[in-house]
């Protein structure tokens, strides 16, 4: 289930580069070509789902594999002790501008709240 014309469906085919930092069988997680933060890694499903609510609906075991391959980033980044952040922009709104659920993982600088 992929969508020909989505950027991170691309990513995942190898259509486009990407700095991959890990991959599973369901996942891959690559560097943010904009980083907001020393470490900023994205963690996406292979299958496409436009955000995390259609995700959770059609696939919850996925969406935990997601959020558990966050966690593992953070880990190989050397930020799950000091603290790191994982955000899913979910509609325009919100600031979701690929319409590919992607789970932000940021970290590696102290990080403010409320989010802007
Ligand atoms: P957003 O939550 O949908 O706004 O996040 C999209 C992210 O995808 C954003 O942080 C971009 O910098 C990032 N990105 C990327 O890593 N590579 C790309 O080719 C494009 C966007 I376009």
């Amino acid at each position: 289930m992929s969508e020909p014309a989505c950027l991170f469906c691309k990513i995942v085919s190898g259509e486009v580069p990407a700095k991959v930092v890990r991959e599973t069988a369901r996942t891959v997680a690559f560097r943010d070509i904009n980083p907001q933060a020393p470490t900023h890694v994205l963690v996406i499903p292979r299958e496409h789902h436009v955000h995390v609510g259609a995700l959770a609906a059609a696939d919850p075991e996925l969406l935990a594999a997601v959020l558990g391959e966050a966690h593992e980033v953070a880990v190989d980044e050397g930020i799950a002790e000091t603290g790191y952040r994982v955000v899913f922009n979910t509609g325009a709104q919100a600031g979701q501008t690929v319409f590919h659920v992607h789970a932000h993982v940021l970290g590696g600088r102290g990080l403010g709240w409320p989010p802007g």
